[in-house]
């Protein structure tokens, strides 16, 4: 701790005194500042004073604020829910650092606004033959990190689209969307995007069954039509991209499958998936049927799946799969036979599957009952290994006795779902209808000795109905602990009032102390969509350019582009006009473009900037076109001049000084 550090505790404690002194009314302010905070203008006094601080609030203030031209010491990156992006978020400052496009139009960073180089307009097939879906939004839940031996590598973030059944590449170069793969065998998801250990796999695994390959299948015949699937998209990291050829997928019961995660360590190979549903209920409340929330909690056990996929993948090398729409689909009579897929008796209708840092447990949130469950992956194997079954379901698929693979149970509260970790040992669950984040100890996991027992530790109340949980590189092989963002669904009384559609509350807690110390630090409205889950990345991981490695960049090969041009050209050949041109600090070159009426007009612009943070932006008016050139980025843009007229061009960044000059005129002589 350098000596500047000692100043800043000594300030501290002496402000969190004073201000605990200051609440119980006791001296007043101004001598307690005189005496115990040498160093502390007496303004912060005033300050603390004046607003009325209370000793929690000076310690959560000081615990979260970011100095001006400091940077913070995690990112974030929170689902956009069904605002379809990514959030990239600061820790501890909870600023909002980015929000990346990836399922919708976002025109400051030009995606979807003409620019060719992003998957929204320049939609390619994943695996050959498929179309892919023509949406323009998607409700993101589950973002998923690259990892290298279970551990983030700071490369590449997935997520998926639970709506639409798809799944974006998100490369961390440039925090730009480089891929959007359509699953061809479904129309919805939910466990996704977790990726195994070393990023071999990226998973997709629905939440409601349908008829696979977009079949039309009556309600009627759902036991026999209606499939759940579990993909297992192959990544090709070299690429950047995922590979469809490559992947394949697991036919499943048509059961709900909801979370996922991959086992590491001592469970590296498997995938583990909670359903619910497993009554197969099918609603229909308008023809007198029991509602499909009634419908589907009949039972008190519901099945965790557990997926050998290293095994699916030998099977698939062998042949043994159908093919439904171009992907390679294994049915369910052959995991059975090959011993791929295992079922194991999980309370009641389950939400979270979280696998412990040291790879030897699975914790299982009950939802509806007040119980995590906790699983031993060595007493699974060993179950497998012996067949102890108490039975298979009705598609055959073995059922391990729950009270030979069950290592403890450990009674938490109301509504557990979603399971986290720190280095200390203990596991941290989201209690949903508590409103309360509970902490426990993770018994004879990693870091306790055999006879510590699995046990609650200490609650604390969060605001309010808590969905996930994040603590910073939690879902990791290597926590880092001393953070945890609540990701609360409702804030009610939190913020002002901005009428009726209220924001989602990320709540800030410090976890660094153990015992039942957990302290409430800042809230953090997030004015769109509902953030579902979020990991949270040591900031020295990620290192993303500056500005693009040379000028003419394209961002979408990530390479050199073929179109990069350092003077501006005008090349016609018939309707066609290609125009290369240039952006630099103040002016775009050429600055007149004329085209006839019904002219194919492609502009290749290239930002010839070196100076980090030098972006131009470019639009041309009633085209509906806007492009973001980052420094030495090439764009590629192509339109019909259907619409004769003089329509302004220009830069859409506040660049320089001379930034209003910098437009130009593209000028459409109408047809005869
Ligand atoms: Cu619990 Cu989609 Cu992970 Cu929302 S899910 S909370
Ligand atoms: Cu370039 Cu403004």
């Amino acid at each position: 701790m350098g000596i500047k550090n000692w100043k800043w505790f000594a300030v501290l404690v002496a402000v969190i005194f004073a201000g605990g002194l200051f609440f119980l009314g006791k001296p007043a302010m101004k001598e307690v500042s005189a005496v115990q905070a040498p160093g502390l203008p007496a303004d912060s006094m005033q300050v603390i004073q004046k607003r009325g601080l209370s000793p929690d609030d000076v310690f959560g203030a000081l615990s979260t604020y970011v100095p001006t031209g400091k940077y913070d010491e995690y990112y974030m990156f929170a689902s956009g829910g069904h605002g379809g992006q990514v959030l990239v978020i600061g820790l501890p400052s909870m600023r909002l650092l980015r929000v990346i496009a990836v399922f919708e139009p976002e025109s400051w960073q030009g995606y979807g606004f003409g620019v060719k180089e992003n998957p929204l307009v320049n939609k390619t097939e994943t695996i050959p033959g498929q179309k892919p879906k023509d949406l323009s939004w998607a409700d993101t839940h589950h973002p998923g990190l690259s990892e290298t031996d279970g551990k983030y590598d700071g490369q590449f973030l997935f997520i998926g689209d639970k709506a639409n059944g798809r799944l974006a590449v998100i490369d961390l170069r440039d925090f730009e969307t480089k891929q959007i793969v359509d699953n061809p065998v479904v129309n919805n998801d939910h466990g996704a995007a977790f990726v195994t250990p070393n990023t071999e796999y990226v998973v997709e695994s629905t939440q409601f069954s349908v008829p696979l390959g977009g079949k039309y299948a009556p309600i009627s015949d759902y036991q026999k039509e209606y499939r759940g699937l579990a993909t297992f998209w192959k990544f090709d990291r070299a690429k950047g991209r995922i590979d469809g050829e490559k992947s394949f997928a697991l036919e499943l019961p048509p059961y709900w499958q909801d979370l996922a995660d991959a086992g590491k360590g001592p469970s590296d190979g498997f995938v583990f998936i909670n359903s619910f549903n497993t009554e197969m209920a099918t609603g229909g409340i308008e023809e007198g049927n029991p509602p499909f929330e009634a419908g589907v909690s009949q039972r008190d056990m519901d099945y965790l799946h557990v997926i050998n996929w290293k095994k699916a993948e030998e099977v698939v090398q062998q042949g043994k799969f159908k093919v439904v729409n171009g992907m390679k689909v294994i049915p369910l009579d052959v995991s059975a036979a090959e011993g791929l897929l295992y079922f194991i008796p999980e309370p009641k209708s389950p939400h979270g599957v979280d696998i412990t840092p040291s790879g030897k447990h699975i914790v299982i949130g009950g939802k509806l009952d007040p119980h995590v469950t906790i699983y031993a992956i060595d007493l699974i194997q060993q179950a497998i290994e012996k067949k102890d079954y108490e039975g298979t379901d009705p598609y055959g698929i073995p059922i391990l006795r729950f009270d030979a693979v069950k290592k403890a149970q450990v009674e938490l509260g109301l509504g557990p779902l979603h399971t986290q970790f720190d280095n200390h040992g203990y596991a941290y669950t989201s209690l949903f209808l508590e409103s309360a984040v509970a902490r426990w100890t993770l018994g004879d996991d990693k870091f306790q000795a055999p006879e510590k027992p699995w046990t609650l530790v200490s609650k604390i109340p969060v605001s309010y109905n808590v969905g996930h949980i994040a603590v910073a590189q939690g879902d990791t092989v290597e926590p880092d602990g001393n953070y945890l963002v609540a990701l609360n669904k409702w804030s009610v009384d939190r913020f002002p009032n901005i009428g009726p559609l209220l924001p989602q509350n990320l709540q800030l807690i410090d976890i660094a102390q153990t015992g039942d110390h957990m302290k409430l630090l800042y809230d953090m409205p997030i004015g769109m969509a509902e953030p579902h889950y979020a990991q949270i990345v040591r900031a020295d991981k990620i290192k993303a350019w500056e500005v693009y490695p040379e000028v003419g960049w394209n961002a979408e090969t990530q390479s050199k582009s073929n179109t990069a041009a350092t003077e501006s050209k005008v090349v016609r050949s018939g309707n066609n006009v290609e125009i290369f041109m240039t952006a630099l600090r103040s002016h775009f070159d050429p600055e007149h473009i004329k085209v006839k009426q019904g002219d194919h007009v492609t502009l290749h612009i290239t930002n010839m900037e070196r100076t980090r943070d030098a972006t131009h932006g470019f639009n041309i008016s009633n085209y509906n076109i806007a492009a973001s050139m980052e420094p030495g980025e090439t764009v590629d843009i192509d339109f019909i001049a259907d619409k004769p007229g003089v329509f302004p061009y220009y830069c859409l960044e506040f660049c320089s000084a001379l930034h209003l000059e910098m437009m130009g005129y593209l000028m459409v002589e109408p047809a005869e």
